[in-house]
């Protein structure tokens, strides 16, 4: 039987990584675009796309911060556009879901279960910065819930349910894999999801390789084979557990929305350059990388064509 091929996520800016931390974070429009276009030359078949005030470039899902990027992408790639509904640790599902219902993309994230999500300690490691909401949203995720209750899910599922999206199952540890399993008997979505199990969040599971491998299990118990799965480590276990996920016939997310870094100590100058390395680490060891149709044949997406930007 021919090997299934490895998708390749680039998450390119998120909501947890602010200016001050690294120059090559992409932050204004323009920025976010071209990283994102880049990325997908590098080989990434799916964006994960969050987007950012132009101005200071904090968090921001406001469908205004999103349709210069997504047209601008969308124009120069053929890679799948996914919108975040997770936004930052500190909206509400309201307003994270206005982008998705506004653009009506292949893909948008979904995220399984309410968690501490906190990033505090980054902090101390900056004297200055660059603009003044940076401090306090970082020292403050101590105190971060980040909410997504079973009646903020079926909030989610419910008002996206016309637009035929496939989500991007965020599981940050093992009890998000049941309460998928719950959404699914209640009828809020169908097999085949497509999971991404996320490591090394502090409030979720650790970035370690037994806990992969339970996640996997559980996962296999409870989808039985009608599912896919993709792998996302926070900071230096991005990728470790990403070479991982590839050996073990998983996909795999990079990007600096879920990492700074290219090597200990390093930051990475671009999000290209982390979907490069990931790329020749798994051509390197026998497998290939999935192009975006056979990103769209493998999660039965509904096509480029169809989404409303
Ligand atoms: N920042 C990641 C750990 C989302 O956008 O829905 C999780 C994430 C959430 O990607
Ligand atoms: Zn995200």
């Amino acid at each position: 039987m021919a090997k299934q091929k490895t998708i390749i996520t680039c998450a390119v800016t998120g909501a947890i990584h602010t200016p001050t931390m690294s120059d090559n974070l992409p932050i204004t429009h323009n920025e976010i675009a071209e990283q994102a276009i880049a990325a997908a030359e590098a080989g990434a078949s799916i964006l994960h796309l969050h987007t950012r005030d132009q101005v200071d470039g904090r968090p921001s899902v406001a469908p205004n911060d999103y349709s210069g990027i997504l047209s601008r992408v969308k124009q120069s790639t053929n890679a799948v556009l996914n919108i975040t509904t997770g936004g930052a640790p500190t909206m509400r599902i309201e307003e994270r879901i206005q982008a998705a219902l506004h653009f009506s993309p292949e893909m948008c994230s979904l995220n399984m279960g309410s968690m501490n999500f906190a990033f505090h300690a980054l902090a101390d490691r900056y004297d200055t910065w660059k603009y003044d909401w940076e401090r306090e949203y970082i020292a403050g995720s101590e105190a971060n819930i980040f909410r997504n209750t079973f009646a903020d899910i079926k909030q989610a599922a419910t008002a996206l349910a016309g637009h035929d999206i496939k989500f991007e199952h965020e599981c940050y540890d093992v009890g998000h894999l049941y309460n998928l399993k719950h959404c699914m008997e209640i009828g809020l979505f169908k097999a085949p999801v497509f999971l991404q199990f996320v490591f090394g969040v502090l409030g979720g599971i650790g970035a370690e390789v037994e806990n992969l491998i339970f996640m996997k299990r559980t996962a296999d118990r409870l989808f039985g084979t009608d599912y896919r799965w993709s792998v996302l480590g926070a900071g230096a276990a991005q990728m470790p557990l990403a070479t991982t996920a590839s050996q073990m016939g998983g996909n795999v997310r990079v990007g600096l929305e879920d990492s700074l870094f290219i090597s200990r100590g390093q930051l990475a100058t671009s999000n290209a350059q982390q979907v490069t390395k990931i790329r020749r680490i798994i051509e390197d060891l026998g497998c290939e990388v999935a192009t975006p149709d056979e990103a769209r044949d493998m999660l039965d997406l509904k096509g480029g064509d169809k989404v409303a930007f």
